[in-house]
């Protein structure tokens, strides 16, 4: 389906390649585990839990917000590589001249996670589209228009479902309302997993 730069790929991703990815990011969460972010100002925490791997990882607390670093915000250290098949997934999906500079890993698990309507436009890079990879249990994403209130549709994303937000839709609203559990066998803990590859950099 494409709508104005919004593309997904339904089943990009086969069962191994989706295996070999889980296997990647477990090594990835070994060296940087996943933390809970916060909203600036109020500090509520997510109710998602995030990582990166790539030289910059995206993060956000109470006092200094939304941002991107080069060290993870718990244990100081850089974060692990990207992945050599997000590489390539990257170049083969985008054909974009410059490589994606963070993978942030999202973890939808535990009570009722979800992500509010939200823009992605902490990045320099904007003519760089976002890729996003969908693992795990089902999603159910909204996505909306260019204004807060616009309309919006809902669509389901299921495990190797890789999407990209490009052109137009590179500011679009979208976000996540439910994930459908127990809707894959991915994972052995069950929940989901985001992938979205970025751009930050010009
Ligand atoms: C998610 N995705 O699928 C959340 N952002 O868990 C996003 O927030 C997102 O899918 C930018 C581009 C594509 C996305
Ligand atoms: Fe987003």
């Amino acid at each position: 389906m494409h709508i104005n730069g919004f593309y997904i790929h339904p089943g990009y991703l086969d069962r191994n390649t989706q295996e070999e990815l889980v296997g990647c990011l477990r090594q990835i969460v070994q060296k940087a585990p996943f933390f809970r972010p916060e909203m600036p100002r109020t500090g509520k925490p997510f109710s998602v839990e995030m990582t990166s791997a790539g030289p910059l990882g995206w993060v956000s607390d109470k006092h200094n917000g939304y941002r991107y670093q080069n060290s993870h915000p718990v244990t100081g250290n850089p974060w692990p590589a990207m992945p050599e098949v997000l590489l390539s997934l990257w170049f083969d999906l985008t054909g974009y001249h410059r490589p994606p500079e963070c993978c942030l890993i999202n973890l939808y698990r535990g009570e009722k996670p979800k992500m509010g309507l939200h823009r992605d436009k902490d990045e320099h890079d904007m003519e760089a589209p976002v890729v996003s990879i969908s693992l795990g249990d089902t999603a159910v994403f909204r996505m909306g228009g260019f204004n807060r209130g616009d309309p919006t549709r809902s669509i389901k994303l299921t495990s190797g479902d890789v999407v990209t937000f490009g052109g137009a839709a590179r500011l679009s609203y979208h976000g996540i309302d439910r994930i459908i559990a127990n809707s894959s066998t991915l994972l052995s803990q069950g929940g989901r997993i985001n992938l979205t590859l970025r751009r930050v950099n010009l």
